[in-house]
């Protein structure tokens, strides 16, 4: 109850602070944290709402937009969004993210990048001081299926990474498939391991994308279990 009432509280905080009657074109991100955001905005009524559209970050996202009587908005119809919030796996004190617990992290990464201003909500787990201390499995790497024996591969020999692991599913069997139809590999890497992790990673052939969100948010919230919200900017 402590992780889901910060959710909600991180969640409730940055909409209330982020999303203006101004702000028309809202990107929403994966997750569950997310779906606070989604009641959130919704709670501003059906007036505030009208005129918005909620561009999705996958099939969950989308589901979520729907399912709440928001208006859909078709990524390739809106160059740049407003605001797009979004939850992360873990937020560093330069507010650099890991993202992907959820797989969700490539069209995350689409929708953060053409948002005037992207923020994070994320219950108290996920605030860190460095990346790699407290998000076990690591960096997510959504990767083509053809190449990620060879990915697998580098990532444990190379780049020092030996608990590189594909991410199998849970009520499916054999690995996750993500919303573009790839797999996702966890790379665990100690703080401070690679010089600059989401490049060397990002260009192994066959990396699609990278769960790490560098320079890329404006502020971050997360519920505390105490009631209080904690926002780094
Ligand atoms: O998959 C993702 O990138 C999600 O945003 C994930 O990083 C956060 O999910 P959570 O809000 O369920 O912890």
């Amino acid at each position: 109850a402590a992780i889901e009432s910060s959710k909600r509280l991180a969640a409730y905080t940055a909409v209330d602070h982020h999303i203006k009657p101004e702000h028309r074109i809202i990107g929403i991100g994966s997750g569950s944290t997310v779906p606070y955001v989604v009641d959130r905005i919704v709670q501003q009524g059906v007036e505030a709402n009208k005129d918005r559209v909620f561009v999705p970050t996958g099939f969950q996202s989308k589901q979520l937009i729907v399912n709440a009587g928001l208006t859909l908005g078709d990524v390739d119809e809106y160059l740049s969004i407003d605001v797009t919030i979004d939850g992360a796996d873990e937020v560093d004190r330069n507010l650099n993210c890991i993202k992907g617990g959820g797989a969700c992290h490539l069209r995350e990464k689409v929708i953060a990048e053409a948002a005037e201003t992207f923020i994070v909500v994320a219950d108290y787990r996920k605030n860190a001081e460095s990346l790699g201390t407290n998000y076990p499995p690591g960096v997510p790497i959504e990767v083509v299926p053809f190449a990620y024996v060879k990915i697998l591969n580098t990532l444990r020999k190379t780049f020092g990474s030996p608990n590189a692991a594909l991410r199998m599913a849970v009520k499916k069997a054999g690995p996750v498939v993500t919303d573009n139809g790839n797999f996702v590999i966890d790379a665990p890497f100690e703080p401070g391991q690679l010089q600059d992790p989401a490049t060397q990673i990002k260009l192994l052939t066959g990396v699609v994308e990278v769960g790490l969100f560098c320079n890329m948010a404006k502020a971050a919230y997360f519920g505390n279990e105490d009631g209080t919200v904690t926002i780094h900017r």
